[in-house]
Order: C-alpha cells, then structure tokens, then sequence
C-alpha cells in the first residue's frame, strides 16, 4: 500500500509539473547566423534589420532565459531598438517560448569574417545552450595621385610624403609674384572594389570644403575646384584643383590634408602630403 502510495505521487508530481523533471529546450537557428550583406567600417547594421526567432518549451510559468553577448561588436536587442549586451526574456504561462532576437554589427575590419558566441541560459533549473553570430566588415581603399600637365602619366603620392615632387604634382615650381598662377590636378581613386569593399566618404571639415591646406604658407595656395564624394566602390575617382598664387618672393611650403573613412588596418586618414612652390620677382633692369 506504501509503495502505491509512492507511485501515484511520483505520477501526480509529474503531471503537476515538477521542475527536475521537465525537459527544458530551446531552438536556436543554425550557427552562425550570417549578418548580411558587410557592414562598412565605422558604421553598424541598421537597427531591426537582423534578427532570428527562439522558440522552447518545458520551463516554468514566466521562467527567465538569458541571453548574453561578450562583445561589443554585436549586440542584442528583443525588439529592435534600445540594444544591449544582455537581455532577459520569459516562457509564458505554459513554459513556452516564443522570441525574436535582434543582433546589431559593428565592424572594426575589412574582409574578414567576426564571430561570437551567444549564450543562453535559465537558472531553474539551470540549462544552458550556445550558438554562434557572425559579421563582415567592408571598407575603402583611398589612393591619391597627381602629376605636372595633363599630358603627364599620373604619379602616385603616398599618405604622409614630406618631399614635393615635380612629376607627382606636389612642386609647383615658380611663379611669377601678381602675375602668374600655377594649377595642380589631383586624382582621388577608391582602390576597394569587390563584395568586401565600400564607399570612399571625404570629410566635410567645412561646409562643401574638404580639401584642408595646412601649414607655413597655406595661404599662398587655394582649392579652385572641390572633389565630390562619396566615391564609389567599383573604381570610383574624382579630382580637385590646387592653385599656387604667392604674394611674395621665395619658397612657399604648405600640407594638404584630406579627412576620410579609409580604415584601419593602414588607414590613410588623414591622407596629408606636402607641397612648395616658388615665388619670383622681376627685377627691373638698370
Ligand atoms: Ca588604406
Ligand atoms: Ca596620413
């Protein structure tokens, strides 16, 4: 009669729902979980546009499950907005499971895949499960070239030269002073192209300004014409003008520098090179 008694309250806990008995269980989705498509460097995937659902059963009336993230490179949200490392979320009455999980991205290099783990756990009883999110992240590549006419071959000027150059464009050579002007073309090129590149983007330091002349004697030199940005992924160029204008004799030096979103690693933001020209009199001939 005791023994009875033992298995028809074994029986009875079962169907009441004991807690060590219950089979908790949550479906993740397939891991990783692609966020698509790349993600440009120093930008993060728009807000609600990743997510994936979990659905489980077996737990207690409004049992929590956490989820956590341990990267700052991906974070979480349960609605679309307001993201976060951790979240909290809870089984319905019935111990059921039934929610969407938002993942942001945020990049810090091109080409190449970023991967992290998820955990999900509930206290009580414990379980715990993990799966996997992954990103990638896609960048420009800004190249800077300049040459002495028109009908030069263009030369290439590296980010952070000090020496002008007379076939890079970067020496203006002489100019006579109050009568002479001496124009420079410069070619701006975007070198990123392919599934993991991204628009090249100058900064705009002042309004429709982005070409910063900096240095002993910026003010002999002038931008005549502004390049456009963005520049596009497939090759993109635009080029703007440098005019050498100087109010006095002798060597006038100066740097231009260029703000932009080419990233690391081998960022070239600023790209910043040097240039000089020369100041001529005439002297009157006694
Ligand atoms: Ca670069
Ligand atoms: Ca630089």
């Amino acid at each position: 009669m005791k023994r009875s008694l033992f298995f028809t309250c074994f029986i009875i806990s079962i169907f009441l729902g004991n807690n060590i008995l219950k089979a908790q269980s949550l479906n993740l989705p397939g891991s990783p979980f692609n966020i698509l498509p790349p993600v440009l460097i120093g930008e993060s995937s728009p807000d609600g546009a990743d997510l994936f659902n979990v659905t489980g059963s077996g737990y207690n009336n409004g049992s929590a499950i956490f989820v956590d993230s341990y990267d700052t490179h991906f974070i979480l949200s349960l609605t679309g907005g307001s993201y976060q490392s951790s979240l909290t979320f809870y089984a319905d009455a019935s111990g059921n499971v039934n929610q969407d999980i938002y993942v942001k991205f945020t990049p810090t290099e091109i080409g190449s895949s970023e991967e992290q783990t998820l955990d999900f756990y509930c206290w009580n009883p414990y379980s715990g499960q993990t799966m996997k999110v992954q990103g990638f992240g896609k960048g420009p590549e800004m190249k800077m070239e300049g040459r002495e006419t028109g009908s030069d071959p263009w030369d290439e000027i590296l980010d952070g030269e000090t020496t002008p150059t007379v076939s890079e464009g970067t020496d203006f050579g002489d100019a006579l002073v109050g009568t002479a002007i001496v124009d420079r073309i410069y070619r701006i090129s975007n070198t990123a192209i392919g599934g993991k590149s991204g628009d090249l983007v100058l900064t705009e330091y002042e309004t429709n300004k982005y070409i910063q002349i900096l240095g002993t004697n910026a003010n002999q030199f002038s931008v005549t014409v502004e390049p456009s940005t963005p520049i596009d992924s497939a090759g993109g160029t635009t080029t703007y003008t440098v005019r050498f204008d100087p109010t006095s004799a002798g060597i006038k030096t100066a740097e231009i520098s260029i703000g932009n979103n080419d990233p690391e690693p081998n960022s070239e933001n600023p790209y910043n090179f040097a240039i000089k020209g020369n100041g001529t009199v005439l002297f009157p001939v006694p």
